[in-house]
């Protein structure tokens, strides 16, 4: 049986995820909506009670692939979906409203490379012509904002942009797949670490035109969080909280008209950081599930 206690390899989550759809075959399938740069598969699984096109959630883990704790969580999450289903009257009626998405290895050749070369790689393993530096921070890539301050144009950067936006394959299926949908409600991009529940802006001071509503979201879905043990979140829109990125994801995502695009920086704030012990595993899962029930539920009342 799968330890939802420990990190595992991109094997190991490939195995699971094609597992969870064989155990569940009436909740659960797996879409393929590309590839990676080094040819490996961009897998998103679908729980849905059926219909067609429903409204939808998007969630997403890993984009950074040394956020191992992200990975980890999203399995955690794809167990308590089947789990709940049937069973929990919220999550029940969640998903007899919408589907949910959720892409657990966004980054799979970063993740790879973390468990083979290198335990701090965050960016894609795409080279860059012209430099010895390879890869492009896939949360500098998107089209909103792209290239202003808050990224950096040197391929050597941790935070390098890409030569222009959507040129990282896994960015751009992702792209692809939420316009092809139409009918997001909510978009939901997993990172760690610093305790953080952000909304747009992340590259303009100027407040998103539902700024009330998302910080009041924000606020009720941590204060969820620390109900179970009192794990403390800094909310607010990402360039007032945590600081200025251009071309980031959920910039992109509400600038298409999903309103409810947040992003969450897990555990913890800096003592452990991005090498979180695996006994912060479950506990991370549990109260971010909290959050994310939170704003599931606020969508599917708002949808
Ligand atoms: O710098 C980033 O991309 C994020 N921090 S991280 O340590 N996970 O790399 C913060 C950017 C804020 N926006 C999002 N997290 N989307
Ligand atoms: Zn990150």
């Amino acid at each position: 049986d799968y330890d939802y206690s420990n990190y595992h390899t991109i094997a190991d989550i490939y195995s699971f995820q094609d597992m969870l759809v064989v155990e569940n075959p009436n909740l659960v399938s797996k879409i393929v909506i590309g590839q990676s740069y080094q040819g490996r598969p961009l897998n998103v699984l679908k729980f849905s009670t059926g219909g067609t096109n429903k409204p939808g959630i998007w969630l997403d883990t890993g984009i950074h692939s040394r956020e191992w704790v992200t990975q980890a969580s999203g399995t955690w999450f794809a167990k308590k979906i089947v789990t709940d289903y049937g069973r929990d009257a919220t999550l029940t009626a969640i998903l007899d409203k919408m589907d949910i998405f959720l892409e657990i290895v966004t980054n799979p050749d970063g993740y790879y490379y973390t468990h083979n070369s290198n335990r701090m790689w965050r960016k894609t393993r795409k080279p860059n012509p012209g430099s010895s530096c390879v890869g492009t921070d896939p949360n500098r890539n998107w089209d909103a904002g792209f290239g202003e301050p808050g990224s950096s144009g040197s391929p050597c950067s941790e935070t390098y942009r890409g030569p222009e936006a959507h040129s990282e394959s896994e960015v751009k299926s992702i792209v692809d797949f939420v316009k092809s949908h139409g009918n997001l409600k909510a978009f939901v991009s997993i990172h760690s670490y610093s305790q953080m529940l952000l909304y747009p802006y992340g590259y303009t001071k100027t407040p998103c035109k539902d700024q009330s509503e998302l910080h009041d979201l924000a606020m009720k879905a941590i204060t969820d969080l620390a109900s179970l043990y009192g794990t403390s979140y800094r909310y607010g829109s990402i360039i007032n909280t945590i600081y200025q990125a251009s071309g980031t994801t959920v910039d992109w995502t509400y600038n298409q008209g999903i309103k409810y695009s947040y992003t969450f920086e897990l555990r913890d704030t800096g003592r452990y950081g991005f090498i979180l012990p695996a006994n912060q595993i479950l506990p991370n899962a549990k109260e971010t599930w909290l959050a994310l029930m939170a704003i599931m539920e606020h969508t599917k009342d708002n949808t």
